[in-house]
């Protein structure tokens, strides 16, 4: 918890503040718990129970636990709604909003049958509301601005009180202004334990939100107005190599938490073996009923629980299955020149474009090791050093490092995988390959291609290179 500056709380629960004493009502509120605030963007440790059933905390990925304090038998979390400066990897700040210093806000973790009462601060420009996703709350406080209640006015302070109904994971977020509030980052997750310790009990739990920013090269806030054309596709609003490894034992049993609050849907891809969809939005699954995946489609506005037994040691890959969405900043007008001659056509091209850069002939994976010059406060679109080289990836993309030896709760980076004697792939040197079998009638290998270079201001062919076979 160092990185947390606890400001009076002292510890998850528990704690009875000098000089209060139960009483009941809408009193009993007074008194404001402190808002612990988060200044750093790395994966804080989980936050262990010390008082009511034991469970094994979650561990945010990028993020941290809210801590609480218990007065009488409720469960008082403070939030507090308000611009934060989010790094969304090292060498790039995004100005969002969202919660106790951070987006996505802190993680509130609590046990089923809780009585859970949740101060909201707001220290927005404009009214807001908090929604509890997927929780079964009276219906005034489920907080959408106008049906259930008015918005929360800037520098006020509004109250939420519920009883969890049943365990499982969910979300938070404002159900005020949406559009604006979730697109700068206004998300949560919350996640509701079994009274039974043994229920469901796992060694290690990871939970994240899917989000996504659309923030131009250079700038710092994101547009609010686009829906899918996002260049920032993130776990926690960071994006590799931003993003911690997910650390588990050699033998764990391990669970993954994601919820969806982009706009379009993300089939998380885990690397290394299968796992089971145990946990959707309405609660668990039956065992019976639990399906094998080695890819998860989380739809918008959902969240999906996974579990496997991490029996595969090594470094895997954890990464949303859309290409686009492993990509930090990228231009989608960028044309594609796969199979061009630019060594022919760059001189025509820079007559009507001086200082045109020819690249992507080849591919793009270059790009990765390219040192372009790049705008203020903008990541390159692939990029992260791996043991051999550059990853090649960005956005929604981490590493699950599965390790022996290490200890209960050790989640801290153990460095790369070092591959066992004969189970990595090697450069074949032995006697030259024979012709390898082709598909039949495919008649010519494909055309090397040529550009026409039009000059936007003539509107006339301003040069022609002409096509030639590639023999
Ligand atoms: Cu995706």
């Amino acid at each position: 918890m160092s990185h947390l500056s606890r400001r009076g709380i002292l510890g998850a629960g528990g704690l009875v503040l000098a000089g209060t004493s139960m009483i009941s009502g809408r009193t009993q509120a007074a008194g404001l718990p402190e808002a612990p605030s988060a200044t750093k963007a790395t994966t804080q440790p989980p936050l262990h129970p010390t008082s009511g059933p034991d469970y094994q905390p979650v561990v945010t990925l990028n993020g941290w636990t809210l801590p609480w304090r218990m007065k009488g038998d409720w469960k008082e979390f403070h939030l507090v709604a308000e611009p934060v400066v989010r790094e969304m990897a090292p060498g790039m700040n995004a100005h969002l909003w969202g919660y106790n210093g951070q987006s996505p806000g802190p993680t509130i973790e609590a046990v089923e049958g809780d009585k859970v009462r949740i101060f909201v601060t707001n220290r927005l420009p404009e009214a807001t509301t908090v929604h509890w996703h997927g929780q079964a709350v009276p219906n005034g406080m489920d907080g959408v601005v106008g049906l259930t209640q008015p918005g929360i006015p800037p520098g006020k302070t509004f109250v939420y009180e519920f009883v969890l109904q049943r365990s499982g994971t969910f979300m938070y977020h404002p159900h005020s202004d949406e559009m604006v509030q979730m697109a700068m980052g206004m998300m949560g997750f919350f996640v509701v334990h079994p009274r039974d310790p043994a229920e469901r009990r796992v060694d290690r739990d990871f939970v994240w939100l899917l989000n996504a920013y659309d923030i131009e090269a250079g700038a710092y806030v994101p547009k609010v107005n686009t829906m899918l054309d996002m260049n920032m596709w993130c776990f926690n609003s960071r994006v590799w190599p931003g993003i911690d490894p997910i650390v588990v034992r050699q033998g764990d049993k391990v669970r993954m938490r994601f919820g969806n609050l982009t706009m379009t849907n993300h089939p998380i891809h885990v690397h290394g073996g299968d796992f089971k969809v145990t946990g959707t939005d309405g609660g668990w699954i039956d065992v019976a009923a639990q399906w094998p995946e080695v890819s998860v489609d989380v739809a918008v506005g959902q969240m999906r629980a996974i579990e496997f037994t991490a029996d595969n040691p090594g470094d895997w890959a954890v990464h949303c299955h859309k290409s686009h969405h492993t990509m930090n900043a990228m231009g989608h007008s960028v044309r594609t020149y796969l199979g061009v001659n630019l060594k022919r056509t760059a001189p025509q091209i820079r007559k009507v474009a001086p200082g045109y850069m020819p690249m992507g002939s080849n591919g793009m994976g270059m790009m990765s090791e390219m040192k372009m010059p790049l705008p203020e406060n903008t990541l390159p679109m692939m990029t992260g050093d791996g043991p051999f080289g550059s990853v090649e990836m960005g956005g929604m993309f981490t590493v699950l490092k599965v390790r022996p030896d290490l200890a209960a709760g050790d989640y801290r980076d153990p460095g790369w995988y070092k591959h066992p004697e004969g189970t990595q792939t090697y450069e074949w040197t032995g006697d030259p390959m024979p012709e390898p079998a082709r598909a039949p009638n495919t008649g010519k290998r494909a055309r090397e291609t040529d550009l026409r270079v039009v000059d936007p201001r003539k509107r006339h062919v301003a040069s022609s290179v002409h096509g030639h076979e590639n023999h």
